[in-house]
Order: structure tokens, then C-alpha cells, then sequence
């Protein structure tokens, strides 16, 4: 079992009532933790719910406002979707690729958002938005802040399926220290309350590949965006 210095795993019981299955966490944060394997009771559910949400929002490139194309390709779920152009970053009801609402949050990421911020100590989150990003092999996230949300009470949850990454846990300045966090297929990672504008990011992803989702690594990202 993976184990990180500095950090107290603790076992505990996930879906006590059905599929019952131990899982240890760690706290990264004062209001910040991971919870290995977390989604793999789910994950029978997830990916086709997954390849539901892809054929009505397909992944896109996104291009920033500084005019760089992402290497991380992104789709949405939820009320709102994420979406980004020259003008900027925001949150939209209509996917701008289709002009069509963004596909509803299929029920088992809904009961997995919420019961993955649950375990963290937040209790009763409804998320309204949920990013989905797909990282091919070399696709990296630069080190940010998750802030276009309204405001900032509720926690972010962030599923990791696929190939592995190499998450970086930063401070609330960009040029604080960062902890390296390694995340597997079903690892759940949430923060909020004092962590929520921590800066966070993932180093380039390295080549492998996965029995089921083959040579890429799938996050999904929930949060209340309005
Ligand atoms: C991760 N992702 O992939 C963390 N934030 O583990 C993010 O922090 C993230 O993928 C904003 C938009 C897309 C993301
Ligand atoms: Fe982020």
C-alpha cells in the first residue's frame, strides 16, 4: 500500500450497506484528502454512464485565453459546463460545440461526489457542474487555482481514473512548496473550506497503459459553480 510521510492512512468502510469495502485515506490538507480507490465500488456504473455524457459532449482542445491549446481535452457534465476561449474563462448552461445543454450528471457520479465530500467532512454536497478531462500520455496541468466558481463553500472532488498522474498539492501562492501526490484508477481526492484555492496541479503524464480505459487517464472534477 502506497504510503506518503507525514500523512495518518486510516481505514474505513465505503457504502457500508451494499457493496462494502475498506479504503484507506490520507490527509494532504487541514480540510484536504485522498481516498485510495474510493470509486471502484461505482466503476461498473461510471464508465458507461462515462461514454453516455461523451457521445452528447465529446472531448474538445480548449484554446486559453493566451491563445494556447490545452493539452488536457475536456468535456462537461451538470448544469453548468466548463468552457474557455480568447474572452476567458466561464461557466455556461449550453455547451458552445453543440448548442445544446450540457448532459445531465449521471445519478452515480452525483451519489459519488457526494458521498466522497461526505467522507472529507462535507456534508449534503450537491455539485452543479462536473468538468471531465482526459490526459493522454505527455498531457500535464499547470499549477492554478479552481476559482470561477461563485463562491467557495463547497469543496472540490476529483476522480482519477486510467493511467496514473503525479498530482501536485500546493499553498495559496503559486510559488509555495507543492506536494507530490501520486493518483490511481479510483483514487478520490477532495478539498475545501481553508484548501479550496490551494494551487494544484498534474505533471505530464507519463506513458502506460489501462486494462479498460487504455493509454489515457479520466478526471472528473465536481464543484458548485453557481
Ligand atoms: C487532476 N485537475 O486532473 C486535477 N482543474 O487531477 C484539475 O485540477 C483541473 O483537470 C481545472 C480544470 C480541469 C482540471
Ligand atoms: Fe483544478
Amino acid at each position: 500500500m502506497m504510503q506518503r510521510k507525514g500523512t495518518t492512512p486510516t481505514t474505513f468502510d465505503l457504502f457500508a450497506d451494499d457493496t462494502r469495502q475498506s479504503s484507506t485515506s490520507e490527509q494532504i490538507g487541514p480540510r484536504s484528502f485522498v481516498f485510495r480507490g474510493f470509486a471502484l465500488p461505482l466503476i461498473d456504473r461510471l464508465l458507461p454512464s462515462l461514454e453516455s455524457v461523451l457521445t452528447r459532449a465529446p472531448f474538445r482542445n480548449m484554446v486559453t485565453p493566451g491563445g494556447h491549446t490545452m493539452s488536457v481535452a475536456l468535456s462537461s457534465c451538470g448544469q453548468f459546463g466548463w468552457t474557455t476561449d480568447r474572452s476567458g474563462y466561464q461557466y455556461t448552461r449550453i455547451d458552445p460545440q453543440t448548442g445544446q445543454p450540457w448532459p445531465e450528471m449521471p445519478e452515480v457520479f452525483m451519489e459519488l461526489a457526494r458521498a466522497a465530500a461526505d467522507a472529507a467532512g462535507f456534508a449534503d454536497f450537491v455539485p452543479d457542474a462536473c468538468l471531465i478531462n482526459r490526459y493522454i500520455p505527455g498531457a500535464k496541468m499547470s499549477l492554478h487555482q479552481d476559482k470561477d466558481e461563485r463562491g467557495y463553500e463547497w469543496p472540490v472532488v476529483s476522480v482519477s481514473l486510467g493511467i496514473p498522474a503525479m498530482f501536485l498539492f500546493g499553498g495559496h501562492a503559486r510559488s509555495d512548496t507543492t506536494q507530490r501526490v501520486p493518483l490511481f484508477h479510483g483514487d478520490v481526492v477532495v478539498w475545501g473550506g481553508e484548501d479550496r484555492l490551494r494551487f494544484h496541479g498534474v505533471m505530464p503524464v507519463k506513458q502506460a497503459e489501462h486494462p479498460q480505459l487504455g493509454e489515457q487517464r479520466i478526471n472528473f472534477t465536481f464543484r458548485k459553480a453557481r
